[in-house]
């Protein structure tokens, strides 16, 4: 981007020469011509004859155009500052739609809106033609992209490094009510949000083996890789609101290099060379599509040394060749998003010491000064651990690094607790069984300044149950971070009914000060308020049905109550439970009180399964067998209603969230480390029925136990269950509801009579559940009979809404990051 720090050449006169950039006027003459500009020049299109993807692109052109003048190259601005950049380094970013958050970024939105009408084009429509770049897989990366709009809104600076699939996040379709994949050909059409920069790329070694050298007198260790990649940059612009600042997010795309390709082309072998291009470039091609649950494959690992070695070359270089390196921990910290980029720290260290050879003491100290480790989990198993075989066999120097990183580690902790055998196995890095292996985790909190969990309870359990070893002997390393999301997106952007009620109330400063929201409390008990907060969420509802009819044939009631359930599908976030309560409805309404007056309920289902999660798989063909019947059953006319619409993703997210009057976060206490999902539905006027889980502690404390839908099993009781044995089938004896549900499911009532499609998700709740979904059946239901009664006053229910929104400021991502940075970056705003 253009650079207002750098001055002009010296021989420049002209005026326009002069100005450090030319940004285009911002009203409506100055957006058409521009807009007009593009079309003609840039797409080469007239008006008349151009297509909704040319208007599209021409459009976001125009915009970006906006960004573009104001994108002060922050991060060089902040190295000449001397200022400390938060490097965040995430293997995804849910990024959504650009165009709609450019445009609110800018302050553009009502111009463009009118420009374009006058150009005789809707904006919807282009909007519409968006293709959201899934870069992640669910919260995780969603997080990492609320918290880069944070850092831009407040100022901070921050480079967002990743990687820039080619493929993100599988498109899901549903065939027969069964998911099917298909590639998500995002880059398709072009991106018009993204700038390569092929004159930054590094270049990334892999394989090979060390050697032993003599460098003066001291014996050195050094790494003879065998062969490498090129890491191409493509920068894309993190706008802050309203600010001016344009932050960057760095994704690193994966390119053959010349000189291999050339060295095997020489050699004439022409299939060969043309293999290894494709094997280098398949790096960066697609997102695993994994989430909580990883799999240990070997290009997983190639993609996370490919960007992290990368991100960590184009800070140095950044920094430039004569940077004292001891000063490091003052210009930048790398926060580690989850044991993903963990392997920055071993290349960190090889830096250091074997190219600017610092001794290893030095090196380790700064090393230990410039990451800091954010988890994200609670599932042993979402533990990253790499074989040794196969980290030797990629990155052999970097395991020689690991391993003694480790025996430095343990030699302390033998200092401090003598040989103790069992604690130094339960503390290496290196695990003996079922292989040798690295724990990432492990690397990352020895090596970490900080670490933090996510949520206060995940925090704790963090501590006391995922790395108490690690507490005891670093004290005052562990700490919390409670997740938010960008109100700029969330609720602004996606719920402008909402967002005017409010900004009527109370001003427009709610927008960059969720706790402004506070003031709205006592307008709960305004009748004339209470109106209006009502009307938008029924407003909300429409726009959800007209979304729907639109992409998925759907339609949705809206006087019904909406209970919306939108997340990964992953056995312990329990979408069963769901599953159950709405079997258990349709079963009361066959066969039970005919004068039973519970309100209508449309059901709302989001989820996508990792392809090879097969038991989540079941469960979604599941939710679609048992919808079907539901819809089709001239009895559950105009009382229960259950919609599935595929591919939810954040782009229909935004639709979704912004009408549902019930949220469900109903995963097993001490599994879901947070959500964020939790907060933007408390945020935008839902109330919650969850258990005690993740963030959902934290909501229910703020919003006060009379607006939440408490029920279930805290995490000591499922500890106590455990301990003293759990057998589902008890649970299933004993209830009459529960047993008829589950028999209703294994009777082939909703699979045409076939008793075998669903017994597999049967049996593993009757003789396994592992998320203990019997226990907490019937307090589910319990709960869900006191909605019931709740909606059926519809103005107590709309004053809680109200109460939600008023008391949830707290789950801004601006607060998250000005406790990152009290916490642990401590990295002051730029004035
Ligand atoms: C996750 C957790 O499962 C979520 O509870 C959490 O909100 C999110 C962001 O911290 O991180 N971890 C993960 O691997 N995927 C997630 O969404």
């Amino acid at each position: 981007g253009p650079d207002a720090a750098v001055p002009a050449p010296a021989g420049a006169t002209h005026p326009l020469a002069l100005a450090p950039v030319i940004g285009p006027a911002s009203d409506i003459d100055g957006f058409v011509r521009e807009f007009l500009l593009n079309l003609n020049f840039d797409r080469g299109v007239a008006l008349s004859a151009s297509s909704v993807t040319d208007r599209y692109f021409a459009l976001a052109y125009t915009v970006r155009d906006y960004l573009m003048a104001r994108w002060l190259e922050d991060v060089r601005r902040a190295i000449a500052d001397d200022a400390k950049v938060v490097a965040y380094l995430s293997a995804e970013y849910l990024l959504g739609r650009q165009l709609d958050n450019n445009l609110l970024a800018t302050g553009l939105a009502d111009i463009a809106t009118e420009a374009l009408a006058q150009c005789g084009i809707d904006i919807a429509d282009l909007r519409a033609a968006e293709v959201e770049p899934g870069l992640g897989n669910g919260g995780l990366g969603r997080l990492a992209a609320c918290f880069i709009d944070s850092l831009a809104t407040m100022r901070v600076p921050n480079v967002g490094y990743g990687i820039r699939y080619e493929y993100g996040i599988f498109r899901q379709t549903f065939v027969d009510g069964q998911q099917v994949e298909q590639p998500d050909s995002w880059l398709e059409l072009g991106s018009p949000w993204e700038f390569p920069h092929p004159e930054a790329a590094q270049t990334i070694s892999f394989g090979g083996h060390t050697e032993k050298y003599d460098d003066d007198g001291v014996e050195r260790s050094r790494w003879v890789p065998g062969w490498n990649v090129q890491a191409v940059p493509y920068n894309l612009m993190v706008p802050g609101y309203e600010n001016g600042v344009v932050n960057t997010l760095r994704l690193w795309s994966a390119k053959a290099t010349t000189a291999f390709d050339l060295r095997i082309f020489n050699s004439g072998d022409y299939e060969e060379a043309v293999r290894a291009q494709t094997y280098a470039e398949n790096i960066s091609k697609v997102l695993y599509p994994e989430d909580s649950t990883p799999q240990g494959k070997e290009l997983r690992l190639q993609q996370q040394y490919f960007f992290v070695a990368a991100s960590i070359h184009d800070l140095l270089d950044l920094l430039g060749p004569a940077f004292d390196l001891t000063r490091l921990p003052e210009r930048v910290i790398f926060q580690l998003n989850d044991t993903h980029p963990v392997i920055a720290v071993p290349e960190l260290m090889r830096v250091l010491v074997d190219e600017r050879k610092l001794d290893w003491d030095a090196a380790w100290e700064i090393t230990q000064k410039c990451f800091a480790y954010t988890c994200h989990t609670l599932l042993p198993e979402a533990l990253e651990v790499w074989s040794v075989e196969l980290l030797g066999r990629l990155l052999p120097r970097h395991l020689e690094i690991i391993y003694r990183i480790n025996e430095e580690f343990l030699d302390e902790v033998r200092e401090r607790y003598g040989h103790d055998l069992i604690r130094l196995r339960d503390m290496s890095i290196i695990a003996e069984f079922p292989e040798r292996a690295v724990r990432m985790a492990y690397l990352a909190t020895i090596a970490g300044a900080k670490v933090n969990g996510v949520a206060e309870l995940h925090s704790q359990l963090l501590r006391d149950k995922v790395l108490p070893q690690f507490n005891e002997f670093f004290p005052g390393k562990f700490t919390n971070v409670t997740n938010g999301v960008t109100p700029r997106r969330f609720v602004r952007q996606a719920n402008p009914a909402l967002s005017r009620v409010i900004t009527d109330a109370i001003g427009d400063g709610w927008i960059t000060d969720l706790d402004e929201l506070r003031r709205l409390e006592p307008l709960a008990d305004d009748a004339g308020f209470r109106a209006a907060f009502a009307q938008a969420k029924a407003a909300n509802k429409r726009r959800l049905d007209g979304v729907l009819r639109a992409r998925d044939g759907l339609a949705l009631d809206e006087d019904h109550m909406l209970d919306v359930m939108v997340k990964r599908l992953h056995e312990y976030k329990r979408q069963m439970l769901k599953v159950l309560h709405i079997v258990t409805l349709y079963d009361r309404l066959l066969w039970g009180d005919p004068a039973d007056d519970a309100p209508a309920r449309t059901f709302l289902f989001g989820a996508k399964a990792a392809p090879g999660y097969t038991m989540a798989k079941r469960i979604i063909h599941l939710i679609n067998a048992v919808g079907k019947t539901i819809n089709d059953d001239p009895r559950a006319r105009g009382k229960l209603a259950v919609l599935f619409p595929p591919n939810y993703n954040v782009t229909l997210a935004e639709t979704v969230i912004p009408a549902a009057d019930l949220s469900e976060q109903v995963s097993l206490a001490g599994k879901e480390a947070s959500g964020t999902g939790n907060m933007k539905f408390a945020l935008n006027g839902a109330l919650t029925i969850g258990t005690d889980d993740g963030a959902n502690v934290e909501i229910r404390q703020l919003v006060g136990d009379e607006n939440f839908f408490l029920f279930g099993m805290s995490e000591p009781e499922v500890e106590e269950l455990w301990a003293k044995g759990y057998h589902p089938t008890a649970f299933y004896q004993a209830d009459e509801n529960l047993k008829r549900a589950l028999d209703l499911i294994a009777s082939g009532a909703f699979s045409g009579g076939d008793r075998s499609v669903f017994e597999p998700v049967v049996s593993n709740l009757l003789y396994d559940d592992r998320f203990m979904v019997l226990a907490d059946y019937a307090s589910y239901i319990q709960a869900q009979d006191a909605v019931d009664v709740a909606y059926r006053d519809s103005d107590a229910w709309t004053r809680s809404a109200i109460l939600n929104v008023a008391r949830t400021g707290f789950f801004s991502s601006d607060r998250s990051m000005r406790d990152y940075i009290d916490r642990i970056w401590h990295t002051p705003p730029l004035a």
